[in-house]
């Protein structure tokens, strides 16, 4: 293997342990893969040249455990991180596994379960916080309905908005410098799910009470489940501000979600995308929320995570190809890319230009050309 495809921390990639450490179980079948532990995957993922290591509140103490066992847990899990340099950067709350939250979480009808779920973030927040998480992601993955009778859609944002608000006023009570991220998702395990795509979610950030800590956590697989552009939604997340975080994967338009090694589907997508985030300037995380295949046995599961990450790199070499291809440089120039950036106005200009309409119509764009060099430096051919 190439070294020029190696990742390294300065990369910036992370994993949940929910992630190298699934087991493989899907709604038919047991798990296929004995439970990883954590440390472990510290370990692995270290060797392998990722920077950190995200999870839930439930993946690092399992749920129930005491205050000396969980004093132990970090103890040990802490070690490891001082061991090899990884970090932390990410935390986030499991609202979803545990019967309870079979109704909702923050918006479920009994607000009771509504104060359950509020304090087990509270608690995951203290957690993430405590080893140094600069971002909160929410998935609200039970907060959705079959029953449309009995959810009210309003009243459930009404709750969703409270609930948010309630964390945010949290860390400010407690001086944590930790941002929110909302990861959308349009369904599964509902059969609906509650701001389902990066659109809806932005809208609703501008409803809260502190909408400068709230962002986004856009996944792959999730916006393409409904049939929308991945990179177009990142896009516009990062022109609004709001890309606080990212999960990569892949995901075919109309499945289940998938979860797959990032670029394992959709590679034009991918491309795409790790143009987008390398020529922005994006400086957060590259993560990977995405498991190895259920065929897979535990030696497997390392292979998937080099694979994530290497993809990543040579689509980020491609990307610079494309930049320095004079070819492809001139296909741009004639598709007018370029201009884009020139101002519509002022409304004089608007007003007082001479616009020859049919000259304008006949214009040709070159967009077949543009797009076949492209497709030919991914499939390797230039
Ligand atoms: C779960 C979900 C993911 C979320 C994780 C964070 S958990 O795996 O499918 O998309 O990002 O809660
Ligand atoms: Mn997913
Ligand atoms: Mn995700």
């Amino acid at each position: 293997m190439s070294d020029a495809y190696l990742p390294r921390p300065e990369h910036q990639f992370t994993f949940g342990l929910w992630t190298v450490g699934n087991p493989g179980r899907d709604p038919f079948g047991h798990e296929v893969r004995p439970p990883l532990d954590p440390v472990e995957s510290v370990h692995r993922l270290a060797e392998l040249g990722a920077y950190g290591v995200n999870f839930h509140d439930d993946d690092l103490v399992p749920y129930g455990s005491s205050a000396s066992e969980r004093e132990a847990i970090l103890k040990r899990f802490r070690a490891a991180l001082d061991e090899t340099g990884m970090r932390v950067p990410m935390a986030t709350t499991n609202l979803f596994s545990r019967p309870v939250f079979k109704e909702g979480a923050f918006t479920a009808n009994d607000p009771d379960v509504r104060r359950f779920a509020v304090r087990k973030t509270l608690d995951a927040i203290d957690l993430g916080a405590e080893l140094g998480a600069s971002v909160y992601v929410m998935w609200g993955g039970r907060e959705g309905v079959e029953a449309d009778a009995a959810k009210d859609v309003r009243a459930a944002l009404d709750r969703y908005k409270e609930a948010v608000d309630l964390c945010c006023e949290h860390i400010r009570e407690r001086g944590y410098d930790l941002r929110m991220a909302i990861e959308p998702k349009p369904n599964e395990p509902r059969g609906d799910i509650l701001l389902p795509t990066v659109g809806h979610a932005l809208a609703f950030i501008g409803e809260l009470q502190w909408p400068d800590m709230v962002g986004l956590n856009p996944e792959f697989a999730h916006e393409t489940m409904s049939g929308l552009n991945f990179t177009h939604g990142v896009a516009q997340t990062l022109w609004q501000g709001k890309l606080f975080h990212i999960d990569l994967n892949a995901q075919r338009i109309g499945k289940y979600d998938q979860d797959f090694r990032f670029g394992s589907e959709g590679i034009r997508d991918a491309f795409y995308l790790v143009r987008l985030l390398e020529g922005s300037g994006w400086d957060g995380m590259r993560h990977f929320d995405a498991h190895a295949y259920r065929t897979e046995t535990a030696d497997g599961v390392w292979d998937f995570a080099r694979g994530c990450m290497r993809t990543y790199l040579i689509l980020k070499e491609k990307a610079e190809r494309m930049r320095d291809d004079p070819e492809i440089q001139d296909a741009l120039r004639t598709a007018q890319a370029d201009r884009l950036a020139e101002p519509t106005g002022p409304l004089d200009t608007v007003r007082s230009a001479s616009l020859d309409e049919q000259a304008l119509a006949a214009q040709g764009y070159g967009h077949e050309r543009l797009d076949q060099l492209v497709t030919e430096l991914l499939l390797g051919v230039r």
